[in-house]
């Protein structure tokens, strides 16, 4: 079985007979983004299933007050990352209640996006420095046997704690393996039982380390196998026991956390035991762990146990990736419109992406944007160039098909959007120089661009820092403290531009969480405010930049769009949110944006 459909059978029988509890989170009737894991729920008629607006921060909040009330809960979270919003939460009101040994749960459930293209927002596979900051307890799981035992014992249980896995691992083939050993708490469990070395697992490493013992039982060499499945340190004496007797260790860690329990660990081995040979096989820290990579871990496993068993030196084995960060090479084209949506479906379809529809509602207020600042300062990045920041960061479609038709960037970087080791990840990524600012997790692109224009005033400089929002990322909490900042100190180099395109993720904005009336809200912030009725008029975005350009208080523009403008059979369709056109979508979106051409 697939393993997110497992995970979803396990999830279905821990929920299904408790009483008065509630299950939230984006979407999760629909199975929580496309993932499936939280499809098909059947509940007790006092318990609830509430799909909520993306406010990771607020939502956190909310479960702990539910906790404080003795009702318990489970949030379910897309991505990792988007728990950053929360940390606030997770260390302070945590702090507050830990100590009352609440007798409600609550847990969260986020899935670690280790997969790569998604973009350096995303790129966060560090659960071991959430738990080390927060001091919570936290998870993770890879496989049948471990993800049954801590699913059915944590997911309601009195307390708070962290429950998650990689996507990776979700996408394939449940993996079997069998238990051995089960420690106190679920802290590790135990595979296979060796004398020959000792393989230890953290994180989401524990594949690996299987088809690591199973290339020594090829070679007639045995090992023990452990996967920690805690971040949070425990008492390890059965594992150096083990490590004792074999001598040999090989510690394989995927996580990208700079506080990582594995190095933990290996301090008290060598404190402990001692050994004639060992090898950690993980990343050493450094910033590409923040490019956008595939997080999976290249191994050569007939190096490591010729290593272990006839090597001298006791190696740190680092696993890098190639980034491939494109060439300088800017042609010069004149591009309309429906050149743009084309080369954004295109950019899609090819790298087998999402968010066509987030991102065919964009073109033309990046256009205008682009057509109203000085783009050559903007590729030669001077100090005082006008700042565009998409905070939307899942249209970077857009963004970079824009960019290329302002000579800004080559057809063949925009080509190779959403490829393994691209720069030109699924979400807008600063690591390419001419984009401000890496977004995606959403609600960071105002108080980022709000800062930048501060920035300005304090430098002299004329410039204006725009920024682009979309109506369902108006959700988070995070965009109205710097709205009402910018308000309150009348920031008038600061322009938000809205796509009120009237959906977010899979629901209208309107469903999940209204932000209507928007126009009296930012008024009431103390913006002036310009409403487009069709947000696609580039005239009259343009005009609005343009007179908005002396004004005392900071601007917002509203442009009312369509999501999947340009496509008939994408408009207002919000499952192009995720799908990817191909074959005769693709054809019909390709044949019906040639008609625009020419
Ligand atoms: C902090 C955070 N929470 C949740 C998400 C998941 N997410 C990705 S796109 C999206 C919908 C955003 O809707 P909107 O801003 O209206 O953009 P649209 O796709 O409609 O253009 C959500 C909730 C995210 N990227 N970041
Ligand atoms: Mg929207």
């Amino acid at each position: 079985m697939i393993y997110v459909n497992y995970i979803n059978s396990l999830i279905q029988e821990a929920v299904k007979d408790e009483s008065k509890l509630i299950l939230f989170g984006q979407n999760i009737d629909a199975g929580s983004s496309l993932s499936g894991l939280t499809k098909g729920l059947s509940i007790q008629n006092d318990s609830l299933i509430i799909n909520t607006q993306n406010s990771e921060n607020s939502l956190v909040g909310v479960g702990f007050g539910l906790m404080l009330n003795n009702v318990s809960s489970v949030f379910f979270m897309k991505q990792m990352d988007f728990l950053i919003l929360g940390i606030d939460h997770l260390v302070n009101t945590y702090n507050i209640i830990r100590q009352e040994k609440p007798n409600a749960s609550f847990t969260i459930f986020p899935i670690i996006v280790d997969s790569g293209f998604e973009g350096p927002q995303s790129a966060l596979n560090n659960f071991d420095d959430f738990c080390s900051i927060a001091g919570v307890e936290g998870y993770s799981f890879t496989n049948i046997e471990d993800s049954k035992e801590i699913i059915s014992e944590y997911l309601v249980k009195p307390g708070f704690r962290i429950l998650s896995t990689g996507q990776r691992l979700l996408k394939e083939e449940s993996i079997d393996l069998k238990v051995i050993y089960k420690a106190r708490n679920n802290q590790y469990f135990q595979y296979k039982k060796g004398i020959d070395a000792t393989v230890v697992c953290f994180n989401q490493a524990l594949p690996y380390g299987a088809i690591l013992e199973e290339h020594m039982h090829n070679k007639s060499l045995s090992a023990s196998l452990f996967s920690i499945n805690s971040h949070l340190h425990d008492d390890y004496s059965r594992i150096l026991d083990d490590i004792s007797a074999t001598k040999r260790l090989v510690i394989i860690d995927d996580s990208k956390s700079r506080n990582r329990l594995s190095d933990r660990f290996l301090s008290e081995v060598l404190t402990n035991c001692k050994l004639e040979q060992y090898k950690v096989i993980s990343r050493k820290p450094r910033v590409d762990d923040f490019y956008p990579n595939n997080d999976a871990l290249d191994i050569n496993y007939s190096f490591i146990i010729e290593e272990m068993f006839n090597g001298n030196s006791k190696a740190l084995i680092e696993n890098s990736m190639s980034i491939n960060k494109g060439n300088d090479k800017y042609p010069d084209k004149n591009i309309v419109n429906a050149t743009i949506r084309k080369n954004i479906i295109q950019m899609i379809s090819n790298g087998n992406a999402a968010h066509s529809g987030s991102a065919l509602s964009l073109v033309e207020i990046l256009n205008s944007i682009f057509l109203s600042v000085n783009v050559d300062k903007i590729k030669k990045m001077t100090k005082d160039r006008d700042r565009v920041v998409l905070s939307k960061g899942h249209g970077a479609a857009c963004l970079y098909a824009v960019m290329h038709h302002h000579g800004i960037f080559s057809k063949n970087e925009i080509e190779s959007y959403f490829k393994n080791g691209s720069l030109f990840a699924g979400h807008a990524s600063h690591f390419i120089k001419q984009v401000e600012h890496s977004t995606g997790a959403l609600g960071h692109g105002i108080s980022a661009g709000l800062g930048m224009a501060i920035g300005s005033v304090s430098k002299g400089y004329k410039n204006r820092t725009f920024v682009i929002v979309g109506d369902g990322e108006l959700n988070e909490g995070s965009n109205w403290e710097a709205i009402m900042f910018a308000g309150h100190k009348k920031i008038n180099n600061l322009c938000i531009l809205i796509d009120k395109n009237e959906y977010s993720q899979m629901s209208k904005v309107s469903e999940a969480c209204s932000i209507d009336p928007l126009y009296d809200k930012f008024i009431a912030f103390n913006f002036n405010v310009i409403e487009l009725n069709d947000g696609h008029d580039e005239e009259k975005i343009i005009h609005a930049i343009h007179s908005s350009k002396n004004s005392l208080k900071p601007v917002a523009i509203i442009c009312n769009t369509l999501k999947g403008k340009g496509i008939s059979f994408m408009e207002k369709q919000n499952i192009w949110h995720y799908r990817t056109p191909s074959g005769d979508n693709l054809q019909r979106a390709l044949d019906e944006l040639k008609r625009g051409i020419k």
